[in-house]
């Protein structure tokens, strides 16, 4: 072996890498020059990378064991993730995924919102049950008024009933962990519903009548949601034993609207004085395959399955670079923060590859979501609410 060589390799290497590395999580963030839509500002660079990743989770940086400074451990994207505020630090429960396709969660932090996220030292350990999970992904971060930050992500095993020879078929659950300092997490038992599989869980805030309120997702199979779907709400006595009740549909999918196939509710809604404000992802079929946007609706601040207002069509579609991806066409999201000023950053990802953030206020979105025309459901009424608006428009 050629020690000088090696030598050199190593130190230049890793010299490298921390400079690339630090360089990456120092980027200063800018909002996007153009126009845009009056209703959010996005921002020009991911907040998130799988290149975000610290470098001792990947490199064994001990020069005997690893001469040529190898990636030892790859991560391959970092994701769907859950946020919240937190000692005035704004936080991602970010889903991180390695080369081997095991999702798991890692906490990273930014002091503005918009730049400069930084991963803990580790990533979060998540206890198991007595039926251990094969991987987990997508964590909702809830503030409950209990007291405790709620982590309601999907928990997938094998399906044990799949035939000889597919090893493909799983089913997928809501786990469940709690929390009071975001890093010691209490597991609690998966969801008990018996309406089928469960992805996109989350829980509502607030104590509806004395219970906890869940936002579900049914369905049938792991991919398809066959004659279940939509978004469910059902009741929880007490999270240690979290038996749904009384689950029902709020929000179904549809023929010919963005979210035909399946929709599945994003991150815990925002109070406001005129009602919830959600945010859902829609997917419909396309010849190149599933289409994921973000689309936004209200309901009643008194009665929480009754959806009072839902603008036509997405509010937020994958652009750009954000088209492409592991899973190309795609946003989802399952994180916003709404700071104390009434500003949001709405964290999303693109194409189950990166984060990125948005930034809009409580005023924007209410406006958007109550002054935007519905769907009417036919060509005909969408030309007939263009007409309205070329019409008062006139009268101006
Ligand atoms: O690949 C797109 C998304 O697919 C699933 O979401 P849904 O259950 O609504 O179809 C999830 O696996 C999600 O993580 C992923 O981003």
């Amino acid at each position: 072996m050629n020690t000088m060589t090696t030598t050199s390799t190593f130190q230049d290497r890793k010299i490298a890498l921390e400079k690339e590395h630090k360089a990456l999580i120092e980027k200063q963030n800018e909002s996007q020059k153009s126009t845009g839509n009056g209703i959010y500002t996005r921002y020009s660079n991911p907040v998130v990378t799988a290149a975000h990743i610290p470098l001792d989770w990947r490199y064994d940086f001990n020069e005997e064991c690893n001469p040529f400074l190898q990636e030892r451990i790859g991560i391959n994207a970092a994701f769907n993730a859950g946020a919240i505020k937190w000692n005035e630090k704004y936080i991602l429960a970010v889903r991180v995924e390695g080369i081997d396709r095991k999702s798991f969660f890692a906490i990273a932090e930014s002091p503005n919102g918009i730049d400069s996220f930084k991963f803990w030292d580790k990533p979060c350990v998540i206890p198991q049950t007595e039926e251990p999970d094969t991987n987990v992904y997508d964590m909702r971060l809830i503030n409950h008024e209990d007291g405790y930050v709620y982590g309601i992500f999907c928990t997938e095993r094998k399906d044990p009933a799949a035939p000889i020879g597919d090893t493909s078929t799983a089913i997928a659950n809501a786990g469940i962990v709690r929390t009071k300092d975001l890093v010691n997490w209490e597991r609690l038992p998966d969801l008990i519903s018996n309406t089928g599989q469960q992805r996109n869980v989350v829980l509502h805030p607030e104590f509806v009548n004395g219970k906890y309120a869940l936002y579900t997702r049914p369905q049938d199979g792991f991919i398809d949601v066959g004659n279940g779907g939509g978004i469910g709400l059902g009741y929880v006595e007490d999270m240690t034993n979290p038996v749904v009740n009384g689950e029902k549909i709020i929000f179904g999918k549809q023929y010919h609207t963005i979210y035909e196939l399946k929709n599945g509710l994003g991150p815990a809604p925002i109070k406001t004085e005129k009602g919830w404000l959600h945010m859902a992802h829609g997917v419909r079929n396309t010849a190149a395959g599933l289409r994921y946007t973000l689309y936004m609706f209200m309901t009643d601040l008194n009665d929480i399955t009754k959806v009072t207002h839902v603008p036509a069509g997405h509010f937020m579609a994958p652009e750009d670079i954000e088209r492409v991806g592991d899973v190309s066409n795609v946003l989802f999201s399952n994180g916003w923060i709404d700071d104390e000023d009434g500003k949001v950053f709405i964290y999303y990802a693109s194409s189950d590859t990166r984060m990125h953030v948005a930034v809009s206020s409580i005023e924007q979105l209410v406006d958007y979501v109550i002054n935007s025309p519905e769907d009417t459901f036919t060509s005909a009424g969408s030309v007939h609410s263009i007409i309205k608006l070329i019409e008062k428009n006139k009268t101006i």
